[in-house]
């Protein structure tokens, strides 16, 4: 029996970045994710899915938007399993309460779903649950055991997941970490169904695992990356830059892309130089202005430095010396 695992959808996510020109778009391409991920279950036999957490954003999340949510999981001939993460925690505000799920939905909030041979425990986020204590279940070995849940490994103040209590599991499906990994023999994290921020750089998509071996299988499924890239202008002409500019886009052009400027560079708005039809583009521009210790030690420099102190003496001096070119 196949089971496919993803987490982290981020259902209705507002995009606020400046200058995104396809801000709706992309957060209609969230909804397309999970249809695709429920049109490659139903044509690879897969006969469970499991959701760890934050499938959708409580904040923005309407009664339409869950209606909608309800008819795409009902097309799926198998069973959905979730829990809510702590961006849709099930509390008494939840949507899910004001719903009637799909016979093939199951949301568990502190219970145990079976199928066949496979015993599935899942915890929902909400305030009330205290991770750190109440990680204690009696498995069935008779059974292939399950745990499903949504918090974090490493942080001590964010949902703290115990991995020593989770050890006996056949399998632990988690949430919350955007970033597709194994944390220990039988534990991972799906990741983030989509890239969400610059953060989520990399390959996303779902785990497909078949419960008599247990070892996921990646499926990249995601149709953009965030690539943040840097390029040392040291010493290049504007012109140099250009085309190293231009073919980094064309390059990434279907791709959320940040292009960080670093090195010295007698350009202090290199931010501000290029523009190109990209699908998303920023730049940052973390450049020192030129100056060199010949310079710095010119008299009047070193009194500047007398003057003024850290990033601020470079910003007057790299003044002081474009005045100069002037005279
Ligand atoms: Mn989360």
């Amino acid at each position: 029996m196949k089971f496919l695992h993803t987490a982290d959808l981020h259902l209705g996510r507002l995009y606020k970045e400046k200058h995104f020109k396809y801000a709706a778009q992309r957060r209609e391409e969230l909804w397309t994710a999970l249809s695709n991920l429920i049109g490659y279950a139903g044509a690879n036999d897969v006969a469970f899915i499991l959701i760890a957490g934050d499938l959708y954003e409580a904040d923005v999340f309407s009664a339409q938007d869950m209606e909608r949510l309800l008819m795409l999981f009902s097309k799926f001939k198998g069973e959905i399993v979730l829990i809510g993460g702590n961006h849709d925690p099930v509390d008494s505000a939840s949507l899910y309460r004001k719903f009637k799920l799909p016979d093939n939905v199951h949301l568990l909030e502190d219970n145990v779903f079976e199928i066949d041979d496979v015993r599935i425990y899942g915890i929902s986020w909400n305030v009330a649950y205290d991770f750190a204590h109440d990680l204690d279940f009696d498995l069935d070995k008779n059974y292939k055991n399950i745990a499903l849940l949504h918090g974090d490994v490493r942080d001590e103040h964010h949902f703290k997941l115990d991995v020593a209590a989770l050890t006996d599991f056949d399998y632990v499906a988690l949430g919350h970490i955007h970033k597709p990994h194994q944390v220990a023999p039988t534990m991972y994290y799906a990741g983030a169904l989509a890239p969400l921020k610059f953060k989520d750089e990399g390959a996303h998509g779902f785990y497909v695992v078949d419960t008599d071996a247990m070892v996921p299988e990646f499926i990249e499924s995601a149709k953009r990356r965030y690539v943040e890239l840097s390029v040392d202008v040291t010493g290049l002409s504007l012109d140099t830059l250009r085309q190293k500019v231009e073919t980094i886009v064309e390059a990434h052009n279907e791709d959320f892309l940040r292009i960080v400027f670093e090195g010295s560079s007698p350009y202090t708005d290199l931010e501000h130089l290029f523009d190109y039809p990209a699908y998303y583009l920023e730049f940052k521009n973390h450049t020192r202005p030129e100056l060199d210790d010949d310079i710095l030690s010119d008299p009047l420099f070193v009194k500047l430095h007398t003057l003024v102190k850290g990033e601020s003496f470079l910003v007057a001096a790299r003044a002081l010396l474009e005045t100069a070119h002037d005279y």
